[in-house]
């Protein structure tokens, strides 16, 4: 047997798990930040980080919140735990439960969640709810159900979920040895982007950091609620993770947005699919489309020149691009096809030159 691991573990002292309770654990977190060097720039002292959290356990972020969230519902003697979800969290529900021992109930958009994460939630046993209706369909739903039926939400207005999605923070903290200058992520439902302020925050207060980035929140053209000011009703992209239109962490990403003196911006499609392919050829990282919104986000602000001189800058990868192979291989060139001859396979390495 080896020693419990995981984010619990690690950060125990900041996290409010009872004392005694049991720690439903995959080993999460301590992801580790890759140096883009295609996107820093020594002659104006430029740093950029991806913090890939595509390795956590089961692909995404979703994971730091669903330890806490999964531990806490245990210990108060949950059976059963229910989420809406556009595929990542269901994955992460799912896989945790499993680990538990427990049920759980997942509510998906019929079509669009990304093949991997369902395949997911199939695996752990999940029972798969698909609904005709968007994310946010689902979520007016699974927010009523805890009054209905014997279930815990593990969405994240569940507050332990970002307690545990906070530690995402310390890591980044912890691991330049000070607080990066900005910090870019994808927002849909708005928890992680709460999350993270969140625990700057907390690190900020004891003195574990003596500043605190400027928060930069990323959405999708057809998915930005943020960029508008009001819910969006239909939210449409490619990036499905993030297909949402009516965030439930509305109050707290706006908080996060202006302490932090920073702003939300928007991608279109297609330069978030250049930026998930840019990151594959150029960085060796292969994210999810939702990921890949960030670095897009910071392509543009970096090309008006919106980053200063000297800046230390966080993207975070919020999930693993193997969870969308089919939006992969639709911007992907076709294989070759030879017949099996030396002389074939060897024309087409000569003719690449
Ligand atoms: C890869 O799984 O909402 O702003 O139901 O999967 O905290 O919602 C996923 C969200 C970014 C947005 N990147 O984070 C779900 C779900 C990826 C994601 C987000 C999600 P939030």
């Amino acid at each position: 047997m080896t020693e419990a691991s995981g984010l619990i573990v690690r950060y125990r002292d900041r996290l409010p798990l009872p004392a005694g309770a049991a720690i439903i654990s995959l080993s999460e977190g301590d992801t580790p930040l890759v140096r883009l060097q295609s996107l820093s720039d020594a002659r104006r002292g430029i740093e950029v980080f991806a913090k890939f959290e595509g390795l956590n356990p089961t692909g995404s972020f979703k994971d730091r919140g669903m330890t806490m969230a999964v531990s806490m519902a245990v210990h108060q003697g949950a059976r059963a735990i229910i989420c809406a979800s556009t595929g990542n969290t269901s994955a992460s529900a799912a896989a945790y439960a499993a680990r538990a021992g427990i049920t759980a109930f997942v509510v998906i958009p019929e079509g669009k969640i990304a093949r991997g994460k369902l395949a997911q939630a199939m695996m752990h046993g999940a029972t798969v709810i698909q609904i005709t209706g968007n994310f946010d369909a689902g979520m007016a739903i699974v927010k009523k159900m805890p009054d209905e039926a014997p279930v815990t939400l593990v969405n994240s207005v569940n507050p332990f979920r970002l307690q545990g999605q906070k530690t995402a923070a310390f890591e980044v903290v912890d691991c330049l040895g000070r607080a990066p200058n900005y910090h870019f992520l994808p927002v849909g439902n708005a928890g992680n982007i709460s999350a993270y302020w969140m625990g700057y925050c907390e690190y900020a207060e004891s003195g574990l950091a003596n500043a605190r980035p400027i928060m930069v929140g990323c959405q999708a053209t057809g998915a930005a609620p943020f960029l508008r000011g009001a819910a969006v009703a239909q939210p449409e992209t490619v990036a499905t993770a993030i297909r949402i239109g009516n965030p439930q962490s509305w109050d707290l990403a706006l908080a996060a947005q202006r302490e932090s003196g920073g702003w939300f911006l928007a991608a279109d499609d297609d330069a978030i699919l250049a930026a998930q392919k840019y990151l594959a050829e150029n960085e060796g990282l292969f994210c999810e489309p939702a990921s890949a919104v960030s670095v897009a986000g910071l392509r543009a602000e970096l090309s008006r020149s919106a980053i200063p001189d000297g800046a230390t800058v966080i993207c975070t990868l919020t999930g693993h691009g193997l969870k969308d192979p089919d939006t992969a291989i639709a911007q992907s060139t076709e294989p070759i096809r030879v017949g099996s001859t030396m002389d074939e396979v060897r024309s087409v390495i000569l003719d690449s030159g």
